[in-house]
């Protein structure tokens, strides 16, 4: 992670790496999203979970030097979905309840109260907990339906103006347009790559490019130490996976370090469920 990314990271709470993959990787990737892959955690999407751009970027956002190696990650993947929005797609078009929710916009848990999912930044350290990083793998044109985020809102300390401090999301707030007014987004080429922290308000948009459909893959990452979704992936497939990104999925602990039993790799008797 370069100086500048970090400062901007920091600053907004999300960060846009334009152009990433290779026109090749792009192709094999859609057609695995567009021919029905639900989760990004096979074939070739599955090099996107380390892919060596986010792992600079992770590592020094998600975790400590001290334990991360060559063989084992410092950080967690805990969830992975893949998206497809064709134009004209807008929340009510979707089967599940889960668009028409996430396009209020909202958080992981509200960082106006310390929590465990929380961002935080102390002695020239980013701790961004939660995180998300979103691939791109069709062009993206602002206010045509990528994801938008009020930058800075991680650090909010004071609340959205709805009802209760501790809800997740804007409902309700008397300046719920005026915080959509202020909400920003991106233009990127496929093979781009969004990361933000889950502590910053963002929400989901109807897609309105009349050119291309959303594309797009959605991978969750966490602190060695937290977890916040149930992983739900099949042993079978995180064991033919290569040895250090099984890394990934190893169990939610730390303690033991010391007597020589470090938490560093993945197995059926370790791991996360
Ligand atoms: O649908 C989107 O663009 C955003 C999804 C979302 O809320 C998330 O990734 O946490
Ligand atoms: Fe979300």
């Amino acid at each position: 992670m370069t100086p500048e990314q970090k400062f901007f990271f920091d600053l907004k709470g999300w960060i846009l790496l334009p152009a990433v993959l290779s026109p090749s990787d792009i192709v094999k990737m859609k057609a695995e999203v567009y021919d029905g892959a639900q989760r990004g955690y096979e074939g070739a999407l599955q090099e996107l979970l380390d892919h060596p751009v986010i792992v600079g970027i992770l590592n020094e956002i998600l975790a400590e030097p001290s334990f991360f190696s060559k063989n084992c990650y410092g950080f967690r993947c805990e969830s992975s979905v893949t998206m497809v929005r064709q134009p004209g797609w807008d929340m009510s078009k979707d089967d599940g309840a889960g668009p028409v929710a996430t396009s209020i916009p909202h958080v992981v848990i509200p960082p106006q109260h310390a929590n465990v999912m929380g961002y935080q930044a102390k002695g020239g350290k980013v701790f961004s907990g939660l995180t998300r990083v979103v691939w791109e793998l069709e062009e993206v044109r602002s206010g045509q339906g990528a994801t938008s985020f009020l930058d800075g809102s991680h650090k909010a300390h004071f609340n959205y103006g709805g009802p209760d401090p501790y809800r997740p999301n804007i409902s309700e707030s008397p300046w719920e347009e005026n915080i959509r007014i202020a909400m920003n987004d991106y233009s990127c080429p496929a093979g781009s790559v969004v990361i933000f922290t889950e502590s910053l308000i963002h929400a989901t948009n109807a897609w309105t490019n009349p050119d291309n459909p959303r594309c797009a893959v959605f991978n969750c990452y966490n602190s060695l130490w937290a977890q916040w979704h149930r992983l739900n992936l099949e042993h079978q497939i995180i064991e033919n996976m290569p040895v250090k990104r099984r890394s990934l999925f190893r169990g939610t602990w730390e303690m033991g370090k010391s007597y020589g039993k470090a938490n560093n790799s993945y197995s059926i008797d370790n791991r996360s469920l």
